[in-house]
């Protein structure tokens, strides 16, 4: 007999392995359909058979050229087209589709694109028994990498992947790993009574009940020249990845399979093209999967967006605002290295600037208070009771460069006070990052000019909410690989100050290995920015800096309480929004919309995407216009070794 703890353990097996599929949490909010956990900055994987007849691949990568599409790869599944006969196409063929393409956008400037990854090359086999647990699978790289990207999603924020060929590659995914289920969310436009995506219907049947799973069309296809017609194209720069789609939307292929498999993409940037939704049930009817309306009462497994329900011209009209854009092909967010070579090296608390090596420096530092960089997980992030979570900070700096150089290494000092360097700090990953700045800086006074009191800061003074406009930062250079030294914390894990100082004021090289410098021009403005590459617990540390923000004098980036006049503090705060939503309290919200909200915009957007939002002056609470850095920018010098000289540090 089995002993009772076994027969509970095997009874829940089956419950789970019986369990109907999770609909999508989902609502419709002034007239257009949201999804729970699910946004334009969550992890994409985006999966297909062919990459010529329809211009999804080309929305897409257009959004990660921008740095806008955290996209983590590019599947290439078969065309499973007469399997039963043999199969019509051979997987190479479809490769290969996927490989022109890949070219194609690449050749027209198109950046941040992830190479191809092999899915399923054959359909999976209802067995038998009819019973999901009894398919055997057979996984591929490609199924291999669904399982490692969800594995880094949560069910909170799932992975989606975007599927516009056969569902094979997911349901292998699935089948080899059950558990990654809850950190996935599917989309994709099968078409059944066993046609177009859905001719390996035993896989699609698989996704449809074990994952959130959302079908565009529920059977139904496109009309024929019903989103986009050729005149629509015209708007388009001219380039060999446009000139493809020019073609292909004056074909009989294009004009037939219009926004392909492509409308969860333009909904993703823009959730009025979906207006409504339907709760359906997925059943395996002969050998096709078919989407049953669920009779009053009774469960569903998926989202159907039906075509009545989708905006067609809020889809033509995303789908050119993203692809009309210059930047797509070549603008300031495609110019944007990320190379390693980082090191950093802590200098102790005497630093004698080098003449010979120093271009540019502001040596002038307040003896008090914490300018903190950090990067929190999500689940120690503070709450602060006026309605946010602290948010995850970068900070930087802006120089002007006095003649042509190469930075070779930044010297940075902690700062003076309790938060000099959190426990979580010494051995974590940091980044440096270079910025070109154009325009003319004109200060705001934000309402508040002299005489008044600041909207906010950490003091009245009219300085302390001002904020700076007329200029622009275009991201050049990511150089990550750092690891912050092993400096003696001035607070214990759970952030409580120790009341040592040994971490405090001292000076860090940050310095770049030959391959990750880039010429400056002479007269030109540029900017660094520093932080950690990864959240962790009590990760932070404080930059030293003299900030003139609550002096009572007029606004002025000249004068003579402006210890650095060639630029000005920045920051990066979260995901960028400002001002931050706040819902004052003494707890996070109970609605986990809000909360999640909150968490969104006082964490890092993933990837890119947190390399390219651009910096600014205006924080909050605080604002960098009047602050400066204490940084020495060094250029490597000629012929000499790294011995510093023994000259006191010019204090002041
Ligand atoms: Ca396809
Ligand atoms: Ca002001
Ligand atoms: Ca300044």
């Amino acid at each position: 007999m089995l002993p009772t703890r076994l027969l509970i353990g095997l009874a829940s097996l089956l419950f789970v392995a019986a369990a109907p599929a999770v609909v999508p949490e989902h609502s419709v909010e002034n007239g257009a359909v949201r999804l729970e956990g699910v946004g334009p900055d969550n992890p994409i994987l985006y999966d297909n058979d062919w990459w010529f007849d329809v211009f999804d691949n080309n929305y897409l990568w257009a959004q990660a050229s921008l740095g806008h599409a955290n996209l983590r790869g590019n599947i290439v599944s078969r065309d499973m087209w007469d399997w039963e006969k043999g199969y019509h196409y051979t997987f190479e063929q479809c490769w290969n589709d996927a490989q022109k393409a890949l070219k194609l956008a690449r050749d027209s400037g198109l950046k941040h694109i992830p190479d191809l990854t092999r899915g399923s090359d054959q359909v999976l086999l209802r067995p038998e028994s009819g019973r999901i647990e009894d398919t055997v699978p057979h996984p591929s790289d490609g199924s291999r990498l669904i399982v490692a990207e969800a594995r880094k999603a949560s069910p909170q924020k799932p992975l989606l992947v975007v599927a516009g060929g056969p569902l094979t590659t997911v349901a292998n995914a699935l089948l080899t790993n059950p558990e990654i289920a809850s950190s996935l969310a599917v989309f994709n436009l099968t078409v059944s009574d066993y046609g177009y995506n859905g001719k390996d219907a035993w896989a699609a049947y698989i996704v449809a009940k074990r994952t959130r799973y959302v079908d565009w069309g529920g059977g139904a296809f496109w009309d024929r020249d019903s989103v986009f017609r050729a005149e629509h194209f015209d708007v388009l720069p001219d380039n060999p990845f446009t000139a493809e789609m020019k073609r292909l939307i004056r074909s009989d292929l294009g004009r037939a399979n219009q926004l392909g498999d492509g409308a969860p993409l333009v909904w993703l940037w823009a959730p009025r093209c979906w207006t409504g939704i339907e709760v359906r049930r997925a059943e395996f009817q002969g050998r096709a999967l078919v989407f049953r309306p669920v009779p009053p009462g009774e469960q569903g497994d998926v989202l159907v967006i039906t075509k009545s329900a989708t905006d067609l011209k809020a889809c033509r009209e995303e789908f050119f605002r993203v692809l009309k854009n210059p930047a797509v092909y070549g603008g300031e967010a495609s110019r944007l290295k990320v190379v390693s070579g980082l090191s950093v090296q802590a200098l102790g608390k005497e630093f004698g600037p080098d003449p010979a090596r120093v271009v540019v420096q502001q040596t002038a530092f307040d003896r008090g208070g914490n300018t903190s960089v950090r990067n929190t997980d999500r689940a120690s992030l503070e709450w602060k009771t006026q309605g946010y979570f602290q948010r995850n900070r970068d900070l930087g700096q802006v120089f002007a460069a006095p003649r042509d150089f190469e930075p070779a290494a930044i010297v940075l000092r902690t700062g003076p006070a309790d938060a000099a360097v959190l426990a979580g700090a010494p051995g974590a990953r940091v980044f440096l990052q270079f910025f070109e700045v154009t325009g003319s800086p004109r200060i705001h006074d934000n309402g508040t000019p002299a005489g008044t009191d600041a909207k906010h800061g950490f003091s009245k003074n009219h300085r302390c909410d001002d904020y700076l406009l007329g200029v622009e930062y275009g991201p050049f250079l990511v150089v990550t690989g750092g690891v912050f030294p092993d400096l003696p914390p001035t607070s214990d894990l759970d952030g409580k100050p120790n009341g040592t100082s040994a971490g405090c004021m001292v000076y860090l090289r940050w310095a770049l290995e030959r391959e990750a410098r880039l010429p400056l021009k002479a007269g030109k403005r540029y900017a660094f920015m520093v932080g950690f590459e990864e959240p962790g617990p009590e990760r932070g540390f404080t930059l030293a800096n003299a900030n003139a923000a609550g002096v009572n004098a007029p606004p002025s980036l000249t004068d003579a309480h402006d210890r650095y006049p060639g630029g000005w503090g920045l920051r990066r705060e979260g995901d960028g929004t400002l001002p931050p939503t706040m819902i004052p309290g003494e707890h996070p919200p109970a609605d986990a919309a809000q909360r999640e909200q909150l968490y969104r915009e006082a964490v890092f957007g993933e990837g890119l995407l947190r390399y390219l939002l651009s910096p600014t002056t205006d924080g909050y609470p605080d604002v960098d216009t009047y602050r400066d850095l204490e940084f020495y920018l060094e250029a490597a010098a000629a012929g000499s070794g790294a011995n510093e000289t023994a000259v006191p540090p010019d204090h002041e």
